[in-house]
């Protein structure tokens, strides 16, 4: 297992759209298992595969404070069950340090395999909602900031390409 670098905000490698995952083998297994060591270690309750730029329909969420409830979601689909607006303070491993409100549907219906390739199919609500269509949202090369205002979003923008100009000077 290793913990992998997390692209950060504006890399346009998070711009790319992942592709589905066609078997789910023993190298997706080793994938998935580097991602929770990866999420665990920032730490993080959300990782998608796009984040550590390995762009496969896969995704890690664990939001129990003891890490011991891991869910993987490959190729997941979702349908909106209650378009009731739920506001919620996003954060992003892509995005670190910076927080702030995004609005999605409050009630989903999940389809996705799991680790052995066997089906899934659930109803997510709350925050598990929140946190399954914002990483959904990485396989399709979107960000939570791309949900909030372009002035908040070129803040954004410019104090990571500072922070980045600066690790760089350090290295
Ligand atoms: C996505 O986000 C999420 O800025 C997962 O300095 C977030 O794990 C889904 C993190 C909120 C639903 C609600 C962010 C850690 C972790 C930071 C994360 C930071 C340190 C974010
Ligand atoms: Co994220």
């Amino acid at each position: 297992m290793a913990i992998r670098d997390i692209l950060e905000f504006p890399d346009p490698r998070l711009r790319t759209v992942a592709k589905p995952v066609e078997v789910v083998d023993d190298q997706i297994r080793a994938l998935i298992d580097d991602m929770f060591e990866t999420m665990y270690d920032a730490p993080g309750i959300g990782l998608a595969a796009t984040q550590i730029d390995v762009h496969l329909r896969v995704l890690t969420i664990d939001l129990s404070d003891e890490h011991n409830e891991p869910l993987v979601l490959i190729n997941p689909e979702f349908e909106v069950l209650d378009e009731e607006p739920h506001k919620y303070q996003e954060g992003c491993l892509s995005v670190p340090g910076f927080f702030e409100d995004v609005v999605r549907p409050q009630k989903i219906r999940v389809q996705a395999l799991d680790r052995n390739g066997d089906t899934l199919d659930f109803i997510a609500d709350d925050l598990l909602a929140v946190c399954i269509q914002h990483e959904i949202d990485h396989l399709n090369g979107k960000l939570f900031v791309d949900h909030i205002s372009a002035l908040k979003r070129n803040r954004i923008r410019t104090k990571l390409e500072k922070k980045h100009r600066l690790e760089a000077a350090h290295a």
